[in-house]
């Protein structure tokens, strides 16, 4: 261990995250699914989505935007569809809640989609998509988010950072996943390098009159960037309908509105699609899931990585070893217990 880093086991992790949820008057339901999600993102090295969205979810339950002690419903509301109203309350537990359901009715009818409305997400999207292919099941998942990112072309703020996430089931420990925001960079991690008082690349954000700028600060004032110009766009846009009018909820501008300057993780729907390779191919889906492995192989074996290869690589570790977070870090979120 640095004088700048701390180690801490994994139990250590969900210890301080249950004691200052739980301090903050989360119920207890939302506190262990919570808890799991900060666990998983500080095990896999995803600086943005572990200990540090502590800090993040605290000042959400300060503001009042999310509802403490939610209690999510699950809606049966066709064949291939359900719908999961979570009450106002942090989307972990929604999900949880209606993953059963969607994944009995993809194996039913090859197909489902599960609509969480009313939620507060304030996280990554892979555990979403990695729980759906640990079923054996093709996943999709986005979110929108408030509205931070100006459209290609434009320099006002109108799209949220809209993570999209695949999940394909593999025979082996880890499925194929991948997880991206659709502004050049998640928020999170320029809001990392304006607490550590680093320039952020150009590319990521435009201060308030439109110019580009390397102040993490002047970009998360003025407008993030989509990543891929007009494709990054279109995407987002795609999230801001499939994850908010489609399922009757907020789009990333109404989030924003919704919050007032209150500062809270954004506040609306998720949209998750689940697929089984069994609907299309019968008793012959383990032989194309099989030959789908040929894609791998022809990315790794000319060197290139496949996504989420980093984050597996940093899960062996950290369970095998806990994990190091940044000392001034550890104190703000410690601190939150004072
Ligand atoms: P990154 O750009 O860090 O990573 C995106 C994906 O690309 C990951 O699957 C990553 O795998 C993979 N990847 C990165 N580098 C390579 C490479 N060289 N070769 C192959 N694959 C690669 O993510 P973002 O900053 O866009 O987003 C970070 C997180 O923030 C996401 O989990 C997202 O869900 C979350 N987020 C959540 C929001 C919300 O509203 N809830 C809003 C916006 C973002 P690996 O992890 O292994 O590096
Ligand atoms: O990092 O952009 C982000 C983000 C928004 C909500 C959760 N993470």
């Amino acid at each position: 261990m640095s004088d700048d880093n701390v180690r801490l086991s994994l139990d250590e992790v969900a210890a301080l995250s249950r004691d200052i949820l739980a301090h903050h008057g989360l119920a207890p339901q939302h506190v262990e699914a919570v808890t799991e999600t900060i666990v998983a993102g500080e095990r896999d090295e995803c600086a943005s989505h572990g200990i540090y969205r502590l800090l993040v979810c605290v000042n959400t339950l300060k503001t009042g935007k999310v509802v403490k002690g939610a209690v999510p419903v699950v809606h049966d509301v066709a064949p291939a569809l359900v719908r999961v109203d979570a009450g106002g309350g942090f989307a972990q537990t929604a999900f949880g809640k209606g993953l059963p359901l969607l994944v009995e009715k993809a194996r039913h009818n090859g197909i489902a989609a599960l609509g969480i409305n009313n939620c507060v997400h304030f996280a990554a999207l892979w555990p979403e998509v990695e729980a759906v292919a640990a079923a054996g099941l093709v996943a999709f998942a986005c979110t929108p988010s408030h509205a931070w990112v100006a459209p290609a072309g434009g320099i006002k703020p109108l799209f949220g950072t809209n993570p999209i996430a695949f999940g394909w089931p593999r025979p082996g420990a880890y499925p194929y996943i991948f997880d991206f925001a659709t502004s050049a960079v998640a928020r999170g991690e320029i809001e990392l390098h304006r607490r550590a008082g680093k320039p952020i690349p150009e590319g990521w954000g435009i201060d308030a009159e439109g110019r580009s700028t390397t102040d993490a600060a002047a970009a998360l004032g003025g407008a993030m960037l989509t990543f891929g110009g007009h494709k990054g766009s279109a995407l987002a846009t795609m999230v801001e309908l499939i994850a908010g009018p489609l399922i009757g909820d907020l789009t990333s501008a109404e989030s924003i509105a919704l919050d007032a300057g209150a500062g809270s993780s954004p506040i609306g729907g998720e949209f998750i699609l689940a697929i089984d390779p069994a609907g299309f191919l019968g008793n012959e889906a383990a032989k194309h899931i099989e030959r789908a492995e040929q894609v791998f192989d022809a990315i790794t074996g000319q060197g290139a990585r496949l996504p989420s290869q980093r984050r597996f690589e940093a899960r062996a570790r950290s369970l095998a070893g806990g994990v190091q977070v940044p000392r001034k870090l550890y104190e703000d979120v410690r601190a939150l217990l004072g």
